[in-house]
């Protein structure tokens, strides 16, 4: 008499999540480690991520930036990871009977890896191999540990007399089908005999790829992290036009460092994944409305006149009183001169800047030809440029936004028209042109400190970037304005720091800040929001005086 099949009973719920965190957890770090061995923008989360970053509609990138200050990719990734935590979690529950639905969710996922990986302007075929892993890895761990929990399942080895309800006191023993029997067949008694073996076996099979993988995933991140460290050049030794070291007294107490830390400067960009750039194959070219199209090596560019001048960066989406501005010795070669080599034909409006991730700015042509130190720079701060900051050239130009003038990673420059072709940042509702507004800004005391009534020293920074602050002011309350002792003038291209003190009665106060630019123009009171072209408003600061 043939032995009677068990009904193919379903993987307990549990079981059946594990199965597919598993599957997809041990697919990632697979992925990654091949990744971090071959090529890390290959890594399979990073690139749909990336991808993710291209496709993003304006609306949401919108709202992103109205939820976050700035386009964050901390909650992007959370946002990611989360998504992926709920296919895993789908991919198990969907398999409970037979594992055909969870593989092909992790097969979709690999496919879809791949498919970002190939969209990515730095393509490159063996891109492919991370993803292709990663596939291989989840679908394999996936079936294996469907069959190795399966077998084991309580609820798969259900003998005919029911030992689980009978086990249960009061409980009837669950006949389902006439084929069942009082007494297990011997295969089932067997089975039944193993099943605490192999129970512990395939929990022990499944902590096992929980934590090879995150070994796996650790080491691929790793790897991934020292690729960058190999980019580091030395600079040139060649006489250097440098501007004279900047006067005592552009530092004041309690005022933002002049000179910004490489460390410490703001950065902002749309690339989860720092582009790796080998200088030796890294070229720029120069074209589109011009009389004689370049095209420059980075021997060639570093073998150029080099200037160094403090220049500081600013972010269109800084919001009144915020942080994402810093200044450093940017040393690099000057663009107009490149361009008059080039010869820029009339007609020409913006120079499209585009960076190998395929990010661009546009920055108009008359303020990168005016005379100032708009610059292609591959030093900052005495140093080679770092991988976050553009490594190995990136576009500075005192007194834009870095939007339409800041392009790290920078290899192609077109000279066209305004209407030829929208950057990045102006597709996305920002304004073409993108000229720093004067700002000021109170870091002493901090918003919302508590401080002892008196004499209170106030201090900050304020800036109109290629013009120059002469006059900053401070009020308390709807007090009169009162003039700030001004730091020493570090070059109208940078900030300028200020300090005073107030007198203080106790309560709820309120400080403002407001500065004056060298053509006498007071920063405006109106307040607008950073998008389309940069915030404007005085900067209030509420303290509490006890
Ligand atoms: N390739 C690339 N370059 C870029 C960006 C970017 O997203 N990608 N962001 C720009 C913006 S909006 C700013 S404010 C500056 C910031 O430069 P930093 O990160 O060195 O401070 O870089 C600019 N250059
Ligand atoms: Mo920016």
């Amino acid at each position: 008499m043939p032995e009677p099949v068990p009904g193919p009973e379903p993987l307990s719920r549990g079981r059946a999540v594990l199965t597919g965190v598993l599957g997809v957890g041990s697919a990632l770090a697979a992925g990654d480690l091949v990744a971090g061995l071959v090529s890390p923008p290959s890594s399979p989360f990073l690139a749909v991520g990336d991808q993710f970053v291209r496709l993003t509609p304006e609306w949401l990138k919108d709202a992103a930036i109205a939820a976050f200050g700035v386009y964050d990719k901390t909650a992007l990734l959370t946002g990611m990871g989360a998504v992926l935590g709920v296919l895993a979690v789908l991919a198990g529950l969907v398999a409970r009977r037979r594992p055909g639905p969870g593989l092909a969710v992790i097969a979709g996922m690999g496919l879809l890896a791949a498919v970002c990986t190939q969209a990515a302007p730095t393509a490159a075929p063996a891109d492919l191999l991370a993803p292709a892993v990663a596939l291989v890895t989840g679908v394999a761990v996936f079936a294996g540990l469907h069959r190795a929990l399966g077998v084991t399942d309580p609820g798969r080895v259900r003998p005919g007399g029911g030992t689980r309800g009978a086990a249960t006191p009061g409980a009837p023993p669950a006949r389902r089908a006439p084929a069942d029997r009082a007494e297990p067949s011997p295969g089932l008694r067997s089975a039944l005999r193993d099943a605490p073996v192999r129970r512990r076996r395939a929990l022990t099979l499944a902590g096992g790829v929980a934590l090879g993988s995150l070994a796996a995933g650790a080491a691929g991140r790793l790897l991934a992290s020292r690729a960058g460290a190999q980019t580091v050049i030395a600079l040139p030794a060649v006489a250097i036009d440098r501007v004279p070291p900047p006067p005592a007294g552009v530092d004041l107490p309690g005022a933002p460092s002049w000179l910004t830390p490489v460390g410490d400067f703001y950065r902002i960009d749309t690339a989860l994944q720092v582009p790796r750039i080998d200088p030796a194959s890294w070229t720029l070219r120069i074209h589109g409305m011009v009389e004689r199209e370049l095209t420059l090596t980075f021997a060639e560019l570093e073998a150029r006149p080099l200037v160094e001048r403090p220049i500081t960066m600013v972010c269109v989406s800084n919001p009144v009183g915020g942080d994402l501005i810093s200044t450093a010795r940017f040393l690099g070669v000057r663009l107009a001169d490149l361009l008059a080599e080039a010869g820029v034909r009339t007609g020409a409006e913006q120079l499209l800047s585009t960076s190998v991730d395929g990010f661009t700015t546009s920055t108009p042509v008359d303020v990168a030809t005016d005379g100032r130190d708009a610059l292609l720079a591959i030093g900052m701060n005495g140093a080679a440029l770092p991988v976050e900051h553009g490594f190995p050239v990136r576009m500075v130009v005192p007194g834009l936004y870095g939007y339409v003038s800041g392009c790290k990673w920078i290899t192609d420059i077109e000279l066209t028209t305004w209407d030829a072709a929208p950057a990045y940042w102006t597709e996305r509702g920002w304004a073409p042109r993108g000229p720093v507004k004067t700002q000021s800004r109170i870091d002493t005391p901090a918003a919302g400190a508590s401080v002892p009534a008196g004499r209170v020293a106030v201090a900050g920074t304020a800036w109109a970037l290629h013009v120059g602050i002469t006059r900053v002011e401070v009020a308390v309350d709807d007090g009169p304005w009162r003039p700030a002792e001004l730091g020493a003038d570090g070059g109208a291209d940078t900030w300028r720091m200020w300090r005073t003190t107030v007198d203080l009665a106790a309560g709820a106060r309120t400080l403002r800040v407001r500065a004056t630019d060298r053509t006498g123009t007071v920063q405006t009171e109106q307040e607008q929001p950073v998008v389309p072209d940069g915030a404007t408003g005085w900067s209030a600061v509420p303290v509490t005086v006890v």
